[in-house]
């Protein structure tokens, strides 16, 4: 099983995940900080203050991700190190780590793709409101500007936002993410910002030379539980209405905009029942319509609904009152998500059809499982089965026709999970937390193989 030429190979991470060095080189305080240093919000009270301490170990990393053989690495930038305040005054230590990182990329001949924006946004800006207040959209286009003139010259790949969804709904909506806000209007007010945020610094980074812009969304295919495992079954008028509802909550509030200039009819219904829509101001849909060059996807399950009322509506779901969640019947990964690999080639074949004219890159796919060292290895069959069986299924969207540049494992190395803590693993490589070892797993040298071949 080829792939084809070209195909981009590679890992991803994120900056609060894996830097640590919080207080390091000027760097401000995110809202990730404030929420891991408030009990109650981390599994076992983790934080990101070590994590890692990638900010100190990244010579070492990127040496490892050449002899595995990696083409890009995906990272992101935290946007407190570039301005402390999250406006005004850049500060060039900051940028400085970066460059550097860049440089030891480059010298490894690995692809840098740069995120601006995974998840850490300035405490400061928080404190004005956050992705609630219109403003912070234009804040976030001048730091991507303050990026591009430092890194512009060298990278060649570059994200706006990863996963709005998960930033408004889990940030503002239901809480389980920082700022812990829980207010449906602020959630869909902030998805709204963050969309418009995309746009601006998309313009922006387009104006400055840059050629390679992608928006990387969580999406998955909604599907009934009679679809999870049969692909053909056809779901009733009312039970279809409910996927119909949940897919356009979950990936149309994002694509549609960014690439058709209007929101669904449905997001618009649910955003004048949560708070209105007059933060929704004339013009905003065409800045956000801004050209973008590919969609990143991140994948790990499928999102199962049937018909009939949640009891009570998640506010991370304000439009879903007659959507019931399920759970598939499959097996599951330390997270609890359920693995079902050809849900993956259903999307991405889905979303090549309904959002042509851009290429497709799966931005992240991995999973969780509970690693053992023995012997100084890690034999995480069931991580290298997960992935062979993603892998497989983008060599099938592919064969059908999807216009898939890369992949990207989640993760190059075990992190701090968000909510999650520690505790969760979905690395490629081990990391010891006790001494920061790192350690490749079994799945490593697996995809060190795979990316060697080009293929399974
Ligand atoms: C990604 O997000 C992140 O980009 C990454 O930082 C993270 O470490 C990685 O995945 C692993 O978690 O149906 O309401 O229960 C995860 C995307 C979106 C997956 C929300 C779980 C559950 C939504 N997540 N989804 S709900």
């Amino acid at each position: 099983m080829i792939f084809p030429e070209n195909f981009v190979w590679g890992a991803a991470t994120a900056s609060y995940q894996i830097e640590g060095a919080v207080k390091e080189d000027g760097r401000g305080q995110s809202i990730w900080d404030t929420f891991s240093h408030s009990p109650g919000n981390v599994a076992d009270g983790d934080t990101g203050d070590v994590a890692c301490d990638h900010y100190h170990r990244y010579r070492d990393d990127v040496a490892l991700m050449r002899e595995l053989g990696l083409a890009a690495y995906r990272f992101s930038i935290a946007w407190p190190r570039i301005q402390p305040d999250g406006r005004g005054k850049v500060n060039p230590q900051g940028l400085g780590f970066y460059s550097r990182l860049v440089d030891a990329l480059l010298a490894a001949d690995i692809s840098p793709y740069v995120t601006l924006y995974h998840w850490d946004l300035p405490q400061a800006l928080e404190g004005e409101g956050g992705w609630t207040n219109r403003d912070t959209a234009y804040y976030f286009a001048d730091y991507a500007q303050a990026v591009h003139e430092k890194l512009g010259d060298r990278v060649a790949h570059w994200t706006t936002l990863n996963e709005p969804w998960v930033a408004a709904y889990l940030g503002y909506g239901n809480g389980v993410h920082a700022p812990g806000r829980r207010r449906a209007a602020d959630a869909m007010r902030s998805a709204h910002h963050l969309l418009l945020g995309h746009g601006l610094a998309a313009r922006r980074l387009r104006s400055l030379g840059a050629e390679n812009i992608m928006l990387v969304i969580n999406s998955a295919p909604v599907l009934t539980p009679a679809q999870v495992n049969d692909p053909q079954a056809t779901p009733d008028a009312a039970d279809a209405a409910a996927v119909h509802r949940i897919h356009t909550l979950l990936t149309r509030q994002f694509l549609d905009p960014a690439r058709h200039g209007s929101y669904p009819a449905e997001v618009l219904e649910a955003a004048a029942r949560n708070g209105g829509t007059d933060h929704i101001l004339d013009g905003d849909l065409e800045i956000i319509n801004a050209p973008i060059d590919q969609i990143g996807i991140n994948y790990y399950n499928p999102c199962v609904v049937e018909a009939g009322p949640g009891s009570p509506v998640d506010p991370a779901w304000p439009g879903s009152e007659d959507v019931r969640f399920r759970t598939a019947d499959a097996p599951t990964t330390a997270m609890g998500w359920p693995i079902v690999p050809d849900g993956l080639s259903r999307l991405l074949v889905r979303l090549s059809q309904d959002y042509p004219g851009v290429g497709l890159m799966v931005t992240e796919n991995g999973a969780a499982f509970d690693d053992v060292v023995t012997d100084g290895r890690v034999h995480d069959t069931d991580r290298v089965a997960y992935l062979e069986g993603h892998l497989r299924e983008v060599h099938r969207a592919i064969a059908a026709g999807a216009d898939l540049r890369g992949y990207l494992v989640w993760s190059l190395l075990d992190n701090f999970e968000w909510a999650e803590g520690y505790r969760r693993r979905f690395g490629i490589v081990h990391v010891d937390y006790e001494t920061l070892a790192r350690r490749p797993k079994d799945s490593a040298l697996w995809y060190r193989d795979v990316i060697g071949r080009n293929g399974l």
